[in-house]
């Protein structure tokens, strides 16, 4: 029975980097997740008939709002909707599957690499019919809708039983159950040397997948140890959980700490990998060698044409601004193009759908090509496989043949996660406001408010984070987070170029002492958030 059910709006459905993202006990209150998504219908159009992709990271609370979704599609008109089995989609097969069948879009269920369980957090994005998530003026006109919403429809009575693979119907619209991962793997199939990748594992190569209890277990387990014939035990965490084991599902050497001491150790396999709560993000480290993500994204580029869906080269790359330059150095090299531009993985789509730029990647452990239109955690594992596969080499000599032909970007990222939000604000504030007197101190070149103008559509994205740009190239980089939901989180960029190799395997944090310091009295950190020190460096 389809039904109209009166509501009001909620405060705060504004949607940040990537979706609406909230604890759980703010999702749980009656109509939030419902008014959020008849907001996302509200802002389309044209989609009757049509097909929606539904899928999630199978956090707390994802089996609940599946079938909220599923019903509500089917009160506003849709013909189709496409859910993964079990309620299960990695975002990167999502973007797969929206592209694969030409739907009008999808409804991703994820808090990405926050935490889940009841205490932790969920969230909702909309991605369009390329794949990607929906450009800004998209999320304008959902979060318009928020402010004045007055009633939602669904067809309630009825739950689609997501159990098993097959077609049922609700309120006179197709549901498809489908599996989440052969598509996909069917993708990475065409794209990687999956002959040279078994020949290397058939070799004694030996590797660690840290799936962290979240969405890539499966996919991990079905390409890593079913295709490509690595031994059982390669992944580990592999089995999804609500609350992902109490693991924080976030791809770096803080929260990827068994993996990373093992990478170190004098047991270490040749390769580790680690992916986030929804198969975006990826962690890579070698035997005694973290590579940063800014790193690898220059890395995957300058060796990406050993993979057979990239033999013919790369159009172009794309960074987000706070990503450091080593893959500027890679673009440089090939004659090819780097565009820089402002963090969040929408602002790739355009380049990647009028064909600007084949590869892009974020400081934030996303990397991706044009296969899809979402950053893609296992596929960068898989890139590194098939070059580790053709190379055969070990990680720590690729680097550092790397660092000895480009330079090496010393790059690190400190955060000061839950600052109070008005000291975060004014401290943005102050900066802005020196942005006329710092130069010309301490080395600075420049200081701006990055924006970005989208060659493709003319578009403007301002105020997306402040730059120090020194004369030797080093860069101090401010902004607040867009995917916290405590308080305020300040990220801060520090990078420094170190062309001389003999200075090369300088512990970075060292490497980079003067320019943390500046960027700690600049800002006035500790008298503006009371933090002597960042909560996470990576
Ligand atoms: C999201 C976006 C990424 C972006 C990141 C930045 O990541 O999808 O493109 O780099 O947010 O996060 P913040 O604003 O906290 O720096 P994810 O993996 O959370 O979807």
């Amino acid at each position: 029975m389809i039904q109209t059910i009166p509501t009001k709006p909620f405060d705060g459905q504004q949607p940040g980097t990537s979706g609406l993202r909230k604890k759980v006990k703010i999702f749980q209150q009656p109509h939030y997740a419902e008014n959020f998504i008849q907001s996302i219908f509200n802002a389309l159009d044209g989609f009757a008939g049509q097909t929606l992709v539904v899928g999630g990271d199978g956090r707390f609370f994802n089996r609940e709002v599946i079938q909220t979704a599923i019903g509500m599609a089917a009160a506003n008109g849709f013909g189709r909707v496409l859910v993964g089995q079990g309620g299960l989609l990695s975002t990167p097969a999502a973007s797969n599957i929206i592209r694969r069948n030409k739907a009008y879009g999808g409804i991703i269920l994820s808090a990405s690499h926050n935490p889940g369980g009841p205490d932790g957090d969920f969230g909702i994005k909309y991605n369009a019919g390329n794949g990607g998530p929906a450009p800004e003026k998209i999320t304008d006109v959902i979060f318009a809708r928020t402010t004045t919403i007055s009633s939602y429809k669904i067809a309630s009575g009825q739950s689609v039983d997501l159990g098993k693979t097959g077609v049922s119907s609700i309120g006179g619209m197709t549901v498809e159950v489908v599996d989440p991962i052969v598509d996909y793997a069917a993708l990475m199939q065409q794209l990687f040397d999956f002959d040279a990748i078994r020949d290397l594992f058939k070799s004694g190569f030996r590797m660690r997948f840290d799936a962290m209890c979240a969405i890539t277990g499966p996919y991990g387990k079905g390409i890593l140890e079913g295709m490509l014939g690595a031994p059982a035990g390669t992944v580990m965490n592999g089995t999804p959980l609500p609350d992902f084991g109490g693991h924080h599902p976030d791809p770096n050497p803080v929260h990827a700490k068994e993996l990373y001491d093992l990478m170190m150790s004098e047991s270490a396999p040749d390769f580790g990998a680690a992916s986030d709560g929804d198969g975006d993000r990826n962690l890579i480290i070698g035997r005694n060698q973290f590579v940063t993500p800014s790193d690898s994204l220059a890395m995957l580029a300058a060796n990406a044409h050993l993979a057979p869906g990239y033999a013919r080269g790369l159009a172009g790359i794309a960074r987000s601004m706070p990503t450091s330059a080593a893959a500027d150095r890679v673009a440089e090299k090939l004659g090819i193009k780097c565009y820089e531009t402002p963090t969040g993985w929408k602002y790739f789509g355009n380049l990647l759908d009028a064909g600007l730029v084949t590869i892009c990647g974020e400081e934030s452990a996303g990397t991706g090509s044009d296969h899809v239109r979402e950053k893609d955690g296992l596929w960068a594992v898989l890139l590194w496989l098939n070059i580790l596969a053709r190379r055969r080499q070990s990680v720590e000599s690729i680097v550092r043949e790397h660092w000895r032909d480009y330079g090496r970007n010393h790059y690190s990222r400190h955060d000061y996660e839950e600052v109070d939000a008005e000291a975060a604000g004014n401290l943005m504030k102050s900066l802005r406001g020196q942005m006329e007197t710092l130069p010309d101190k301490h080395g600075i070149k420049m200081v701006d408010d990055f924006a970005y103008d989208d060659p493709v559509d003319g578009s403007r994205s301002e105020a997306q984070g402040i730059r120090l740009l020194f004369e030797d190239g080093s860069r101090i980089v401010y902004r607040l987070s867009g995917t916290g939901t405590a308080g305020a989180t300040l990220r801060v960029y520090i990078e420094k170029f170190q062309p001389d190799s003999n200075l090369h395997g300088v512990e970075t944090q060292a490497a980079l002492a003067d320019l943390i310091d500046l960027s700690r009295n600049i800002a006035e950190i500790q008298r503006r958030t009371g933090r002597d020190l960042p909560t996470v460096i990576t």
